[in-house]
C-alpha cells in the first residue's frame, strides 16, 4: 500500500514538469556557439508550457521589456534552476538570459501564430550580439 501512495505521490510531483509541451535546455555550449538556449524559436498554442531546463548553470530566463504581447506580466526567473511558464496570451515572447543577453542568448515564443506585436518586438533595444542573433531569428519568423 506504501508502494502505491510512493508511486502515486511522485507521479503528482513530477506531472507539471512532464506536462510542458516544449522543452528547451540553457546550455553553455551547443556545437560552436557559447551561452545558447537549445531551441531559439518555438510555436505553441495558447495554453501551452514552456519548460527551460537549466543543464549547465548561470542561465535565466527574462521575458524583454516590450517584448511581449499586451497585458503580459514582467517575468524573471532565478538563475540556474529549471524554470516553466504556461502562455496564454497569443502573440511573440522575446526573452533572453539575464547574464548572458550581449552573447547573444535570447530567444522567441510564438503563441496560436498571432505575429500582432512583430513590429515592436523590432523596436527593441537589443545588447551586443542579440541584435544580429534578433534580426536573424525575427526574419525567419
Ligand atoms: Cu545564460
Amino acid at each position: 500500500m506504501k508502494k502505491i501512495f510512493l508511486i502515486l505521490f511522485t507521479f503528482i510531483l513530477f506531472k507539471p514538469l512532464l506536462a510542458a509541451e516544449q522543452t528547451i535546455e540553457m546550455l553553455n555550449k551547443s556545437g560552436k556557439e557559447l551561452m545558447v538556449y537549445s531551441k531559439k524559436v518555438v510555436n505553441i498554442s495558447a495554453g501551452d508550457t514552456v519548460l527551460w531546463k537549466s543543464v549547465n548553470p548561470g542561465h535565466n530566463v527574462e521575458f524583454i521589456n516590450g517584448g511581449v504581447p499586451e497585458g503580459v506580466a514582467k517575468f524573471r526567473s532565478p538563475m540556474s534552476k529549471d524554470v516553466q511558464y504556461t502562455f496564454k496570451v497569443p502573440g511573440i515572447y522575446a526573452y533572453w538570459c539575464t547574464p548572458h543577453k550581449t552573447m547573444g542568448m535570447i530567444g522567441f515564443v510564438v503563441v496560436d501564430g498571432n505575429k500582432s506585436n512583430l513590429e515592436a518586438i523590432k523596436k527593441i533595444k537589443y545588447f551586443g550580439k542579440s541584435k544580429k542573433v534578433a534580426a536573424e531569428l525575427l526574419s525567419s519568423l
